[in-house]
């Protein structure tokens, strides 16, 4: 069967599913997206990712021209058309076709798409047995040039980090801010575990507002555990007891080596695999 997408309240064959190559969305990166996912038919943290949608959107004076219980709704149908009960969604909204210039005041027409399809997920051995990454000599964008906060459609900056990873051999690969400090990775973001304490770059280091990121911290202080969002130094990393990733997609990763530096013991940490086995939990619940 083919994969049904839906663009602006209608539902597309794959190979019919078209836009505007005047789309200021394809000229530009000029749009909006989120990535969710699926567990067991229910979409994970539906509120949280439209919530960030619609604020990303607001942040780039991008206006949304659909309610979003009605967008909510929308995924639930794409996702039940196409017989996905686990699986990825990604949400997009572009600016809309316009001339070929930056002004986007000629666009008048946004697209609206949501793509709902299988979700490639990283190998078991990685959670078996932890990833190694590397930092990437590409900075996270400045927060005064494009707020990390909105998910854009302009990924470049973090392409480009994650192909320095690809090129050392790694599946992810760490982002320094600015000033130097840890942000994040190219599509995950980062936790580390010392004595105990479990940290992670706070928002203002420049990151995205991961909504695996607030659910693990939330876990986590159920837990016990101590939280703390601060700032961390390539140091930090180096010297912690334990390190992963949170993500949609990678959910949590343990890592075991950053920069040839082996973390901790070199296997995946007891607060990372608890916290895994919670997350889980939750999902399936
Ligand atoms: N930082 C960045 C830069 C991201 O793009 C995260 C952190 C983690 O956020 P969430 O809300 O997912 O916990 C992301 C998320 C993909 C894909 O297709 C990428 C993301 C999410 C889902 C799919 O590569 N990035």
């Amino acid at each position: 069967m083919a994969l049904k997408i839906w663009i602006n309240g209608e539902l597309f064959d794959k190979e019919n599913a078209k836009i505007s190559v005047f789309d200021h969305g394809l000229l530009y990166g000029d749009g909006v997206f989120e990535g969710l996912r699926s567990y067991s038919g229910n979409v994970f943290k539906l509120d949280e990712h439209m919530d960030r949608f619609y604020e990303s959107a607001a942040s780039i004076l991008l206006n949304v021209p659909i309610e979003k219980a009605e967008l909510a709704k929308a995924i639930k149908l794409t996702l039940a058309e196409n017989n996905i009960v686990d699986g990825y969604v990604r949400l997009i909204i572009t600016r809309g076709s316009g001339t070929l210039g930056l002004d986007p005041e000629p666009c008048s027409n946004p697209q609206i798409i949501i793509i709902a399809d299988k979700i490639k997920l990283y190998p078991q051995e990685f959670y078996d047995n932890g990833l190694e990454i590397i930092t990437a000599s590409t900075i996270r964008n400045h927060p005064n040039a494009l707020n990390s906060r909105v998910k854009s459609l302009n990924y470049l900056n973090n392409i480009m980090g994650k192909v320095e990873g690809t090129q050392a051999g790694c599946a992810e690969a760490l982002m320094l801010n600015h000033n130097g400090d840890v942000a994040e990775c190219t599509a995950d973001n980062i936790f580390l575990v010392k004595n105990g304490v479990i940290s992670t770059p706070s928002v203002d280091a420049g990151i995205l507002a991961g909504i695996t990121r607030d659910t693990v911290i939330e876990i986590a202080k159920e837990t016990g555990y101590a939280v703390s969002e601060c700032t961390l130094s390539r140091h930090d990393v180096y010297v912690s007891d334990e390190c992963f990733l949170t993500g949609t997609a990678a959910e949590i990763a343990p890592i075991v080596k950053v920069d040839q530096r082996v973390i901790g013991t070199g296997i995946p940490g007891k607060v990372t695999k608890d916290l895994h086995a919670k997350f889980h939990a939750l999902v399936r619940s």
